[in-house]
């Protein structure tokens, strides 16, 4: 590569959503070989906006356009600190106490210090134990753990590229990503409307339907400036600020005053979490009751609707779901509620969502999926202004219906650059949020469904098994590139054990830093990050310009790491399949094979683009033009029907009928269940005697998911960490000072929430933005074990969410909502108690660091 001796500008895409897709161009400045600074990209360096053809949303009087410049969220602009990071994994990495020609100790996973290979040694280790556990198992005796977010890499990950290998190798186990950020739309919300993904419903031109005819945006569990910026950027927020400009109001649905509500909310309504379902069948029964659904409506566009109204009247189970008895249940005055479904009732209304926090990822989240959309629908859903608009993700996966926004003559997509896993299952699959379960278990198990977004809702009645009947086996390796189970996943202290067990005789990691799973690892490979390789970018999710750019090598990579496909690519090596798994392209070859696939290469030629480095698509012609959401279902329901099987919206869903009739965790009409068979995770449950609080883990507003946690510049802001007396940055943990007063916790101090599965620390912030009763400490947090498996005090909280799937017959995933105990902590007594855990090395501002992990130091 070019020497930097020089100051040279570099385009790349700094989101996380992964694989090539995702948003937020930036301009990276880069001198003497070093990263200078990161700031917005331009559009309009190459192009004029006459050939751009900015949109604009004219309403009301006034104007909404795009900006000029890329609207970057901070994590992309504090980057460069993680490129320079301490936790940079610098060099191969083998455990000290891992010998594969003798004892593997695979109880001290997560102990264990590692010593410095070179990557001859390592790529050769993989390789002979690849032969060795696929020839004495089985193909499928190899986990791919190759999903997750990441980088948004094309050629170079982020994320299976060594599916492709192990492909080559005869097969391979791969862990099937959930519908993880919308479950409760997936497993729920889908039998009433049929369609996935995302379930957030048909979204083309909500943007202007919304400008033109809602008076009420209900922002339900959303969070408009804190879970787009990942993604999407600030588009979210100017949205957001732009709805009050012209008139709309605003209300805030959450247990806690958000970040979005902070600034934005014309109302809060708390609610105490998961008990949504409650406060949804009070509104039904208002509307009934009153007459003040849209009948008409659904007596053309729904089907079963009779069966719901019992239920909801209490002709069914002899409780009519009325405001009061909502109110016990939920936390919403009764008064509230009521004045709520007049006002909601009184004009257009629409629903805005990111994905739905967790009320759509917790216990039963199919039950307030499902209510939702009956709700949408008993108010004439697709007609002018109502309707369910989605704030992030604008453009999701190149499907034209997902563009709420105003359209581009074409979503480019540099998939064609990348190799690997995406959404194609091989012979043996287990679904995410079973692994620990498979791994742990002598028998064998199985669900129902693939658990893959965008499978059709009849795959949820088929029932699949592991190990795979014909020809599947028991897994013996893991090789994963997303070591972040335990901290993004359901029940980690229990994927701890699954580690540790005897049968998985192998774990190999590939990631850029030392955090998480990576602790568990057998053999690590360094991983670089995006900067510091060449690659192609799309942006479809900003909601300003669809564009596609080149990526050039900003720096040199940090020590001896290498991306994920050259790593894959130094064991294929070995396996006497490189030239099979490259086909024979190198690099420069997949970049411009990414372009000629991008939808875009009749547009200019690829010289053109690699002297301009982007292009961007203009806007559509006549795109104000395309009918808006669910227009087309209001208007003729024969003509446009859904993909439920009567095509109406089912109030009464058909398929679940069919298939589970007795099922009382998902029964054909929607219910409320604060517990059941599968979870007892409710305040209405006596084990809330001994654990009496319901935690929110909410989307972090500081980190992408693991992504992040260790930037110096985000953990001095307070509302990222808490500095405990003892200096440690802890994860903040939000307490009502009605609940801190009784438990005499003061804002600052170290507390530990736990229940059954363990406990985890974090520090107090009192405040009145959290309702009483709940506890709220976002997901993401770095884990920091000091019993693995047992305590931790990084704030990893997905160690104790139950492991439990939504319920019997969906396995998706609980990760909010649940019960814990809350209590002040002498953290001197903790650290006499397990000395070894505290004699870790830590950065004063970064935290635990790798030197700890390496014999030695680094
Ligand atoms: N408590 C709680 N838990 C939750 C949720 C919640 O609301 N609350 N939400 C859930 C949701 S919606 C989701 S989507 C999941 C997210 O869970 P994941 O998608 O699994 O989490 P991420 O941290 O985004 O990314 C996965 C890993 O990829 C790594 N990575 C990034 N880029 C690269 C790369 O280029 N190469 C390699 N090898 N690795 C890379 C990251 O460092 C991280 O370790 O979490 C779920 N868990
Ligand atoms: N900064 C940042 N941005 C991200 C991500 C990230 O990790 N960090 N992750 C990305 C991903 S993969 C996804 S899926 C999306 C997720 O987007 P969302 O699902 O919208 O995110 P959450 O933070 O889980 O929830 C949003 C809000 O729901 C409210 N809430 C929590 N529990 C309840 C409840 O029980 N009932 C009600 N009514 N409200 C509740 C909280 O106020 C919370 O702020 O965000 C994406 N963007
Ligand atoms: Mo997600």
């Amino acid at each position: 590569m070019k020497s930097h001796n020089q100051e040279k500008t570099y385009i790349k895409g700094l989101g996380w959503c992964g694989f090539g897709i995702g948003s937020n161009s930036a301009e990276v400045d880069v001198k003497d070989g070093k990263i200078v600074r990161i700031r917005p990209f331009r559009f309009d360096k190459e192009y004029k906006p006459e050939e751009m053809k900015p949109w604009k949303l004219k309403a009301r009087g006034k104007v909404f356009e795009p900006t000029m410049k890329s609207l970057l969220p901070p994590f992309s602009m504090v980057y460069k600190k993680r490129v320079y990071s301490p936790n940079r994994i610098p060099y191969p990495l083998k455990r000290v106490d891992w010998d594969p020609d003798g004892e593997r100790n695979p109880q001290n996973r997560g102990l264990s210090q590692f010593e410095r290979i070179s990557w001859d040694e390592a790529a050769e280790l993989i390789a002979k134990e690849l032969k060795r556990v696929q020839s004495t198992y089985g193909p499928c005796s190899v986990l791919a753990q190759a999903d997750g977010h990441g980088e948004t890499k094309s050629v170079h990950g982020p994320h299976g590229c060594q599916t492709a290998l192990l492909e080559l190798l005869g097969g391979y186990t791969i862990q099937a990503r959930n519908p993880d950020s919308w479950e409760g739309w997936y497993w729920g919300a889908k039998h009433v409307w049929g369609q996935d993904p995302v379930g957030q419903g048909t979204q083309t031109n909500l943007w202007k339907d919304i400008s033109d005819h809602t008076n009420l945006l209900l922002f339900w569990g959303c969070d408009p400036e804190t879970t787009p910026w990942g993604w999407s950027g600030q588009q979210a927020s100017r949205l957001s600020y732009w709805f009050t400009e012209i008139g709309i109001k605003s209300i805030y649905i959450c247990p806690d005053v958000n970040y979005g509500a902070a600034v934005h909310a014309d109302k809060w309504i708390p609610v105490k979490p998961n008990t949504d379902a409650a406060m949804q069948l009070a509104i039904a029964y208002t509307w009934i009751t009153e007459g003040t659904y849209d009948q008409a409506y659904i007596a053309t566009h729904a089907h079963g609707f009779d069966q719901f109204a019992d239920y909801v009247l209490g002709k069914e189970d002899g409780i009519p779901k009325t405001p009061k008895w909502a109110a016990e249940i939920c936390g919403v005055p009764s008064r509230t509620i009521k004045a709520l479904a007049r006002e909601w009732a009184a004009q257009a209304t629409t629903i805005a969502h990111c994905n739905g926090g967790s009320y759509i990822r917790s216990t039963y989240a199919s039950e307030p999926g499902r209510l939702e959309v009956c709700l949408l629908a008993m108010q004439g859903l697709g007609k002018p202004g109502r309707n369910q608009l989605k704030m992030i993700e604008w453009g999701l996966f190149s499907m034209e219906n997902q563009v709420p926004h105003p359209r581009s003559e074409v979503i480019p997509n540099t998939g064609g650059a990348y190799q690997g896993w995406f959404f194609t299952l091989p012979k043996q699959f287990i679904p995410k949020t079973l692994i620990p379960t498979a791994i742990l278990s002598d028998e064998p198990i199985t669900w129902y469904g693939t658990t893959l977004a965008g499978f059709p809702r009849e795959d949820q009645f088929i029932k699949y098994q592991y190990p795979a009947p014909d020809g599947g086996s028991e897994i013996h390796m893991i090789w994963t590139d997303t070591p972040c189970w335990t901290t993004c996943w359901t029940g980690g202290n229990k994927m701890i054990q699954a580690l540790r067990s005897p049968k998985v005789e192998c774990v190999v990691a590939q990631h850029p830093w030392m955090e998480n799973d990576c602790l568990f690892a057998d053999i690590i490979l360094p991983i670089n990050t995006k900067l510091e390789e060449e690659d192609i970018s799309v942006d479809m999710f900003s909601g300003q310009f669809n564009h596609i750019f080149y990526e050039g090598q900003c720096v040199e990579p940090v020590g001896e790491s290498k991306s994920d496909y050259e790593a894959v690519c130094e064991v294929a090596k070995r396996l006497g399949l490189y030239e099979q798994y490259t086909k024979g392209k190198s690099i420069a070859d997949w970049i411009k094979a990414g372009f000629e696939q991008s939808g875009v290469a009749d547009r200019l030629s690829y010289e053109e683009f690699r002297k301009k480095e982007y292009y961007i698509v203009p806007t559509a012609d006549g795109w104000e033009d395309d009918p808006a959401g669910f227009a087309p279902f209001n208007e003729d329901p024969e003509g446009n029907p859904l993909q439920t099987p009567t095509g109406k919206l089912e109030f009464y869903s058909m398929g679940l009928a069919e298939y589970f009739p007795h099922d009382q965790e998902r029964p054909p009409v929607p219910h409320w269940i604060p517990f059941g068979e599968t979870h007892q995770e409710s305040l209405l449950h006596p084990k809330s005697a001994k654990y009496p609080f319901l935690i929110i883990s909410n989307h972090p507003r500081w980190r992408v998911h693991a992504n992040l946690d260790d930037v110096t510049w985000l953990r001095e802001i307070p509302t990222c960490k808490v500095k405990g007396p003892d200096g440690y940055l802890y994860e903040p943990v939000w307490i009502h000072p009605l609940d801190a007063k009784p438990l005499g916790i003061q804002d600052g101090d170290i507390v530990r929430i736990f229940n059954d599965r363990g406990s985890v620390l974090g520090g107090a912030y009192v405040t009145e933005r959290i309702m009483p009763g709940v506890i709220y400490q976002d997901h993401g947090a770095r884990l920091d074990p000091i019993v693995a498996g047992k305590m931790d005090r990084g704030g990893a909280n997905n160690l104790i969410c139950p492991s439990e799937t939504t319920s019997k017959n969906c396995s998706g995933e609980v990760t909010s909502g649940f019960l814990i105990g809350v209590e002040k902590v002498d953290i001197e007594e903790i650290k006499a108690q397990h000395p070894a855990s505290f004699a870790r090395e830590y950065h004063p501002d970064a935290g635990l660091i790798i030197d700890s992990w390496i014999k030695g130091g680094k």
